[in-house]
């Protein structure tokens, strides 16, 4: 293993298939796959976790700009790792984050080129050593917390700071609408994320961010490269970042309940990652 700040956190994997060249995040356009587990203390799924968050991130270095897409945990995919169509988060429990980045890979032909994963407690150690994140919340909830107490977690509609746990539940909680939905706040999470490490003062927080998550995050980017493309998405108008959303639709196969993805949203999504990424037939190596 590399040198590197986040010792227990770091975890190479090999580089894309669909790269022919080394992708280097402070000069290329790039891709980072955000994988949020949903494994805690308690929980301790030793593996067999599932990716119950799931979100592709594009940066395009000349316009500054990233798109976030949301891809739903029960989306039928071909899992290459399992050899057949299923459920895109049972990836994870098959063989981790690199069966997950192949799965995305595969779906979009694009190179996913790195990934970073939580569970529960990093995701809530990233929030708070933040002090918070701003999130609109839809309706009054009441949400269990991380160690799956019981509406231990009281949010107000509206727009607000919320902690680590607060933060949490809103990314957890779909009863009163959908999973889809619930894509959409992890969305608006990750981007009150990126938005306030990006905030002036923010970079001197990073080195206590990532000693507090410990091994409860993993990822294949380095500490200096995660500093380093932070500065260089960030204009003098902040972030640009656009929510990008598959189309899709409920379905039952042989009893069990998939997101069944829309083949033109998919096909119109390739493109618009693909141009994004600035990919032409040369990159993508296995066309
Ligand atoms: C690198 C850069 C740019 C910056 C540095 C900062 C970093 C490192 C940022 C990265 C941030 C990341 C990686 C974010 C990941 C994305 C997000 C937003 C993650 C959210 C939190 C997380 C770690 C995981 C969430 C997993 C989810 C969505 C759900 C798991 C329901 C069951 C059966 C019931 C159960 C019920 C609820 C809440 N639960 O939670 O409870 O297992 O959900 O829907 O499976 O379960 O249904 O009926 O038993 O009670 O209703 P769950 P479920």
């Amino acid at each position: 293993k590399a040198q590197n700040v986040f010792n227990d956190s770091y975890d190479p994997v090999e580089a894309s298939a669909k790269r022919s060249e080394t992708v280097d995040p402070l000069k290329d356009n790039f891709s980072i796959l955000f994988i949020g587990i949903d494994d805690s203390d308690e929980r301790n799924y030793k593996g067999n976790s599932r990716s119950d968050a799931l979100m592709l991130a594009t940066f395009n270095k000349d316009q500054k700009s990233i798109k976030l897409l949301s891809i739903p945990r029960d989306s039928y995919v071909y899992v290459p790792a399992k050899g057949v169509t299923t459920k895109i988060n049972s990836a994870h429990a098959a063989g981790g984050p690199k069966a997950t980045m192949d799965t995305v890979e595969e779906l979009f032909d694009i190179p996913v080129d790195y990934y970073v994963r939580m569970n529960f407690n990093a995701f809530i150690d990233v929030v708070d050593s933040l002090d918070g994140i701003e999130v609109d919340v839809p309706y009054e909830m009441n949400e269990m917390d991380s160690h799956d107490k019981k509406n231990a977690i009281h949010l107000e509609e509206g727009l607000q700071t919320v902690n680590g746990e607060e933060a949490l539940a809103f990314a957890r909680t779909r009863k009163k609408d959908s999973d889809i939905q619930r894509g959409e706040r992890q969305q608006e999470v990750l981007k009150a994320i990126m938005t306030k490490a990006t905030s002036v003062g923010a970079l001197t927080k990073y080195t206590g961010v990532m000693e507090a998550v410990g091994d409860n995050m993993t990822t294949n980017l380095q500490f200096s490269q995660i500093k380093g493309f932070i500065k260089y998405v960030t204009s003098d108008n902040g972030l640009d970042l656009e929510t990008v959303k598959l189309e899709g639709q409920d379905s039952t196969i042989s009893g069990t309940y998939y997101y069944q993805l829309n083949e033109t949203s998919v096909a119109n999504t390739k493109l618009l990652l693909q141009s994004h990424l600035n990919l032409g037939p040369k990159e993508v190596s296995n066309q």
